[in-house]
């Protein structure tokens, strides 16, 4: 059985303890390769030779640091379809969805960044004749970047190319339900030539291997991406460090249907946001808000599309819908359904978990569940249930709408279809929530602000904002006269 190894020092090590966690195929149901139990000492040495490439590659020019980047996204290019099969087997996504978006994605973020950091600049302030400031954004040292089992390459590259193009060196810690791809990229980064320490990836638990880069005193910058609650306890321990810290967490996201939208598109549409990868994107709409006046019509034609969405072996082409990331995820999002049917939900299509026959028979999938008849603040539709659960609810007034559409504790994106320029623009204005989609969806430029508001995170990733974020500023004011 195939043993992942962690990427220390430029190297593919063993853990120290030698111990290893069972990797499971949420399509199968079963083990199929096995993953470092790494604990405090792994991530020490790892910290260590972090700190060590730190002097050489924050000095390695911007050019060369762009080079070797580029040089890794074209190698995951080539290794697009070994990837893209890693991916799907290790999270039970539809192989077409990882071939089309995750993998690409990695490799632009690679890119992304690599051309990014030959543009990126600093100010200069000149309040008179007698006095100048110029600021200058130097790499701050060894970054922890923690990521999440959904979009397992793409979210972890999304947070180590910023780092690395800004000059930190990286300790990196991949989900342990979805390893598969970061030990394929640390393959890559080593055939690349990335020189040794710049990126260390050590695989394990979170409460352990995560914990340890968490609190070692020599990690001052950490970029998180996962659940609320673990942002939360990731927050109580860097807080009293004074460690800089990003946190991409969950959402709970609005999908507004105005009754003046162009009503195929936004059923369409609607369906994608739902559904995509099982639901599990952290920008899926899950809460649809109706205009009375088009209400019973949308929730017939969104119902008639969710019949249509193939619940399959991922590898096969038919597959729409995948299985869910693992037994204890897929539990959890059944307990929701249950807890929709006790405040009083109507399940209209789905569910319950779906038999793929063959070599699936033993995986983790579940119908694309529809319900309604269930009131903006009940649990169903405030809490983050990251499956493919969606509620509809109708609403009467552009108020109401935005009243329901904040009424959760997160704020991360919102999605509003309308017609209407003027009503587009204020419910934007008014809905609080980090990103806007209108008459579109998951639409990314990777140069905008990504991020949400309340309990989605602090702080902003993309654009110039990572590199701000990677980078530590200094003003310095000199006397001309
Ligand atoms: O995430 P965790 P889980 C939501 C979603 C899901 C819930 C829990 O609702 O059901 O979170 O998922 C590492 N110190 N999202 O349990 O635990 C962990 O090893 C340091 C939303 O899988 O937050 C993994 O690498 N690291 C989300 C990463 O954190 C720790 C995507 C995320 O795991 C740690 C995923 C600790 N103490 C889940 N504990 C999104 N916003 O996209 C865990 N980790």
């Amino acid at each position: 059985m195939q043993k992942i190894k962690n990427y220390i020092n430029g190297e593919l090590v063993e853990p120290i303890s030698k111990s290893y966690l069972d990797n499971v195929n949420p399509s199968t149901g079963e083990v199929y390769s096995q993953i470092p139990d790494s604990d405090k000492e792994d991530v020490e040495i790892a910290v260590q030779s972090a700190k060590a490439a730190f002097k050489s590659w924050s000095e390695t020019s911007i050019t060369d640091r762009a080079k070797v980047m580029n040089r890794i996204a074209d190698l995951i290019d080539k290794n697009h379809e070994k990837l893209a099969m890693a991916e799907s087997v290790d999270n039970g996504k539809p192989l077409k969805l990882a071939k089309k978006v995750d993998i690409p994605r990695a490799a632009a973020n690679m890119r992304f960044y690599a051309t990014g950091i030959e543009h990126f600049a600093s100010e200069s302030h000149q309040p008179n004749t007698e006095y100048i400031n110029y600021t200058t954004r130097t790499p701050i040292g060894v970054a922890g970047c923690i990521s999440p089992w959904n979009l397992p390459l793409y979210l972890f590259t999304w947070k180590i190319a910023p780092a690395i193009a800004a000059g930190n060196t990286v300790v990196a810690k991949p989900s342990e339900i979805t390893p598969m791809t970061a030990f394929l990229f640390s393959e890559l980064c080593i055939e690349a030539g990335l020189p040794a320490g710049v990126l260390n990836i050590v695989h394990g638990l979170g409460a352990k291997a995560g914990q340890a880069i968490i609190e070692h005193k020599d990690v001052p910058v950490i970029s998180f991406t996962g659940g609320t609650s673990t942002g939360k306890s990731i927050a109580a321990t860097a807080a009293p460090m004074f460690k800089k810290l990003s946190l991409e967490l969950g959402g709970k996201n609005p999908n507004v249907i105005f009754a003046d939208c162009d009503f195929d598109k936004a059923v369409k549409t609607s369906v994608t946001s739902s559904f995509a990868n099982q639901g599990q994107i952290c920008l899926c709409g899950s809460r649809i808000m109706v205009e009375r006046s088009i209400y019973e019509k949308f929730v017939s034609a969104f119902v008639k599309e969710v019949k249509n969405l193939k619940v399959a072996d991922p590898l096969t082409d038919e597959a729409k819908v995948g299985a869910v990331v693992s037994e204890p995820h897929m539990n959890k999002v059944m307990s929701y359904i249950e807890l929709a049917k006790k405040e009083g939900g109507e399940v209209l299509i789905g569910g319950s978990r779906i038999n793929v026959d063959g070599r699936c028979e033993n995986g983790y999938f579940i119908a694309p569940t529809v319900i309604t008849n269930l009131s903006h603040d009940c649990r169903t539709n405030q809490e983050e249930i990251f499956g493919p659960v969606v509620t509809i609810m109708p609403f009467d007034t552009e108020e109401e709408v935005i009243e329901f559409a904040n009424s959760t504790a997160y704020g991360l994106a919102a999605t509003i279809w309308t017609e209407n320029l003027k009503r587009a623009h204020r419910v934007a204005h008014n809905i609080k929530s980090g990103i806007i989609w209108v008459n579109c969806w998951l639409v990314r430029d990777l140069r905008t602000p990504f991020g949400g508001m309340k309990q989605s995170g602090v702080g902003r990733e993309g654009g110039w904002e990572a590199l701000r974020f990677f980078t530590e500023p200094k003003n310095i004011c000199i006397a001309l006269k």
